[in-house]
């Protein structure tokens, strides 16, 4: 194989690799409050208005929290706004929530 196929291949692979990190990296944005919190499972229950970029509804529902701190921050009737992704295996985990002002 010559220099310049090399390269082609190489240059595609890139490019899907990024596509793909690009997807597996979007975030999400919500506002919602919060309805219970589960410090023992990481767990966030948020009642969320509608969130266009995943293409949801308003509802009730439960998020996995892997930072606990930030279970720490929040207390059951805060309004507040979070960012979430969603994950490879199809969870939805909060990476960031504040109370809203
Ligand atoms: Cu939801």
């Amino acid at each position: 194989m010559n220099l310049k196929k090399h390269l082609g291949v190489w240059l595609t692979v890139a490019g899907l690799g990024l596509s793909f990190s690009s997807i597996a990296a979007q975030s999400h944005h919500g506002e919602g409050t919060v309805k219970t919190i589960d410090m023992k499972e990481r767990k966030i229950e948020l009642d969320h208005g509608p969130i266009k970029s995943i293409g949801w509804m308003a509802m009730k529902m439960f998020f996995d929290v892997e930072d606990r701190e930030l279970l720490e921050e929040v207390e059951v009737g805060d309004q507040v706004e979070f960012e979430f992704v969603k994950t490879g295996d199809g969870r939805f985990v909060v990476t960031d929530i504040e109370l809203k002002d």
